[in-house]
């Protein structure tokens, strides 16, 4: 009996453990974006995200991200390209990132800092 009731028990804890972080994460990407710092300062907001390609030699990564209400833009996974190609080099594929994305007078969207995000 004992047996059973510790293995159920631990298959609970396995099953909770993702959703419990994923609700950390979500709690941590609404409370990401002050307003104050949206309105003064539109191309600066931080954003969440994940790393679904990379082109260190191009520059150049592909993000999922959620809503970037600094962009005006919906969810979407995108190409962003690197203003300095030094913050490439510490993500990888599959990196859970937080980044700055801010838009370049020409139209090109840039990401202006890039961290992998602690879990
Ligand atoms: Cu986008």
């Amino acid at each position: 009996m004992n047996s059973v009731f510790r293995v159920t028990a631990l298959a609970m804890a396995l099953v909770m453990a993702p959703a419990i972080s994923h609700a950390q994460a979500r709690h941590v990407s609404r409370t990401a974006s002050p307003q104050a710092s949206v309105a003064t300062l539109p191309n600066a907001a931080v954003a969440d995200g994940e790393v679904r390609a990379l082109d260190r030699a191009a520059g150049s990564i592909v993000i999922k991200h959620g809503p970037l209400m600094a962009l005006n833009m919906g969810p979407m996974t995108m190409e962003f390209v690197a203003k300095d190609p030094a913050l490439l080099a510490k993500v990888k594929v599959g990196d859970r990132v937080r980044f700055t994305p801010a838009q370049a007078k020409d139209g090109t969207l840039l990401v202006t800092s890039l961290v992998v995000a602690s879990n």
